[in-house]
């Protein structure tokens, strides 16, 4: 389809555009900014030249990706709280120089970021994005099938943990359990399949035994730098790039030692990730097979930590702690069904019946 509005200019065949004919401070009809949403779905990351963004143009045009976030812990502009300040003064590594997806560790992620360069280094600072569509779909197809039966556990205090952070890790803990979402995801817009795991947020495959699920992962983040994935933007100041944060994960070049880097970015629409095309993860289990050990592997232990799935509905009450809902959600529906069963009937035992009944016998 072609634009009206705007001027595509495609940089790769997997990713990124650069879009043009379009004064972001002055946008006359909501037509354009449906062509700028279109341009991002198919390039997954669009970018402008020379916008000098007043605070309420950079709003308006991340408003419609949707609703606008705050973040955990970066700064923000005065009197625009959505408006986050990313700055770094070229003394030490801003962290966000390794393959990542932001706030992948949110129950529900950011759809989109809309990223403005302020202040930039006379060379260096730019910024890389890889697609995680093509990243998925190049991969073998038993190896595709495999990742569908995945889910992943996303981790904020595991991740600052292992950068050093330990007491903002400690800070972070009580509001922020791991998520856990599916290692593929369907976008939720374009319904195409994306990767989902990245090097800074992941800290594990909840259903693989840990030592296969490392080397996936570190197999999986490796994969993804392949540079025919990706695209490499040399920013300007007031350059903007958006990205389709679902889509991509993407890599701030540290190569500017001593020199001083500020940028804004408004994040747009907390969205629940999903893959709707996995395989049923297991069989309807034949009735004998009730009380294997999967199924009953579904049962913490009583000292077992507060996990949450982010895909599926909660099992709410005194009960929930003793459910590992990830394995719950590996079980058939009729064996959900009948750990649930067992664990209320537990539940509601008289345990001083069944001792003096015990002592009777
Ligand atoms: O500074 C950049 O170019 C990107 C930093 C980053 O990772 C982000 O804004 O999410
Ligand atoms: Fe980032």
């Amino acid at each position: 389809m072609t634009f009206r509005h705007i001027t595509v200019t495609r940089m790769t065949p997997t990713i990124g555009a650069t879009i043009s004919g379009v004064d972001l401070n002055a946008v006359s009809s909501p037509v354009v900014y449906d062509e700028i949403r279109r341009a991002l779905w198919e390039n997954k990351v669009i970018f402008f030249r020379n916008q000098a963004l007043t605070p309420q143009a950079h709003l308006d045009l991340a408003r419609t990706f949707g609703e606008m976030e705050k973040h955990e812990f970066f700064p923000h502009v005065e009197g625009h709280p959505e408006i986050q300040v990313i700055a770094n003064t070229g003394k030490k590594s801003p962290d966000t120089d390794r393959w990542h997806a932001d706030v992948t560790f949110r129950e529900k992620p950011t759809a989109v970021s809309v990223l403005r360069a302020v202040d930039i280094p006379a060379e260096g600072g730019d910024t890389m994005w890889a697609c995680m569509n093509t990243a998925y779909e190049s991969l073998d197809e038993p190896m595709k099938k495999m990742l569908l039966e995945l889910d992943a556990e996303h981790d904020i205090s595991h991740a600052f943990r292992r950068m050093g952070y330990t007491g903002e890790a400690r800070r972070l803990d009580p509001n922020n359990p791991p998520y856990i979402h599916p290692a593929v995801i369907n976008h939720p817009v374009t319904g195409k399949l994306c990767l989902f795991v990245n090097s800074i947020w992941t800290k594990r495959f909840t259903n693989l035994i840990d030592r296969y699920g490392e080397n996936l992962l570190h197999l999986l983040t490796e994969w993804i730098t392949k540079p025919e994935f990706q695209v490499r933007f040399r920013w300007e100041k007031d350059s903007i790039a958006i990205w389709d944060n679902l889509a991509t994960q993407h890599y701030a070049v540290f190569d500017y030692q001593g020199q001083s880097r500020t940028m804004n970015r408004v994040t747009c629409q907390p969205t629940k990730v999903r893959l709707n095309a996995r395989p049923q993860a297991s069989r309807p289990a034949p009735i004998e097979s009730f009380g294997q050990p999967s199924m009953m592997s579904a049962m913490r232990p009583a000292t077992g930590g507060s996990m949450v799935y982010a895909g599926t509905a909660q099992t709410h009450g005194p009960s929930a702690p003793m459910l590992d809902a990830a394995r719950m959600q590996q079980l058939s529906e009729p064996e959900q069904r009948a750990v649930k069963a067992v664990f209320e009937a537990i539940q509601s035992l008289n345990l001083d019946d069944i001792v003096r009944r015990s002592a009777n016998v």
